[in-house]
């Protein structure tokens, strides 16, 4: 289960700061979204790790930082969209997201998300340094789920001031149904491919998978099964990030009594020190998490 005590000293302030990000990240959401429509171009960048930025990535990123990075309890602010993270105050508790994940399917209008980690360290922090994780679906509703203290619960945000939970204590059903497999089937190796086919041969399971990582997530979470981005041949690092997107996924996982894996280890004991550093990401249920691992061993 990931949960740890804070490292600051005064756990009081570390509570109120990460119920203001929460407050923050509802709030931004409603914006976030009513942004999009016009923001579904490219815009002249590419982020730090080399892909094409959206608009609406930028608009996204920018918002965030300016709330986020005005709480006092926050010490720094990283995005997938900055080279590096910036301070952004005195507080104790680093803020790292990927304010708009999946952006590149705002072309054919599937769902995005934002994601956001808070950190007990300065950036690049480690898994273990989590004390709180979630993410914003904005789908046909927009939720938000939220792990922290050992919990993970869902919210339903109507708007700028409002978010109410719709569900606490989540966890995974203890039979899992859907699964979704990123990255070209070609690209993907021996092992992995050999673990794929088992679990789609059976006729229990079923795939979902949109591209969009928080969908895909989403459904795991309330259907139980396993969302794998794996090591590839031509990416043995996997695509997905492990400040911004690996770590608070997994930790929400894990909260959720499931497991989450790189194909060898927990997602939060994956050490990296660049800010930008990928991992292959493995979530879901335990039994299916352990069988990939032993298929990949
Ligand atoms: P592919 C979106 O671009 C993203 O970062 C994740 O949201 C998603 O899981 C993955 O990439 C999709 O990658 O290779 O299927 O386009």
């Amino acid at each position: 289960m990931a949960t740890k005590d804070f490292n600051t000293a005064d756990s009081a302030t570390a509570i109120q700061t990460i119920d203001r990000v929460v407050d923050v990240i509802a709030a931004t959401a409603p914006e976030i979204r009513a942004g999009l429509p016009g923001r579904r171009i490219k815009a002249e960048e590419t982020n730090p790790s080399g892909e094409t930025q959206m608009a609406a990535d930028v608009f996204a990123d920018d918002l965030l930082c300016k709330r986020l990075g005005g709480l006092d309890g926050v010490g720094e602010y990283a995005s997938e969209e900055r080279p590096e993270a910036i301070d952004v105050g005195t507080g104790d508790l680093s803020v790292a997201v990927d304010p708009l994940d999946g952006s590149s399917n705002l072309k054919p209008n599937n769902t995005v998300g934002t994601i956001f980690a808070v950190y007990d360290a300065p950036l690049p922090a480690r898994g273990t340094d989590l004390v709180a994780a979630g993410y914003v679906l904005y789908g046909p509703i927009m939720t938000m789920i939220v792990a922290r203290g050992g919990t993970v619960s869902e919210y339903v945000i109507t708007d700028e001031s409002n978010y109410e939970l719709v569900r606490d204590d989540i966890t995974l059903p203890d039979e899992g149904t859907v699964y979704g497999f990123g990255g070209r089937v070609p690209d993907w190796t021996d092992d992995f491919t050999q673990f794929a086919r088992d679990v789609e041969k059976d006729p229990s399971r079923k795939l979902r998978y949109g591209g969009s990582m928080i969908g895909d997530v989403n459904q795991i979470l309330t259907y139980g099964g396993i969302f794998s981005y794996p090591a590839l041949e031509s990416a043995p690092e996997g695509k997905l990030r492990v400040q911004f997107e690996t770590y608070p996924i997994g930790y929400i996982l894990e909260t959720a009594g499931g497991s989450s894996s790189n194909g060898e280890k927990s997602l939060l004991a994956v050490a990296k020190d660049d800010l930008h550093a990928r991992s292959p990401l493995h979530i879901g249920n335990s039994d299916l998490v352990a069988e990939l691992e032993a298929a990949l061993a």
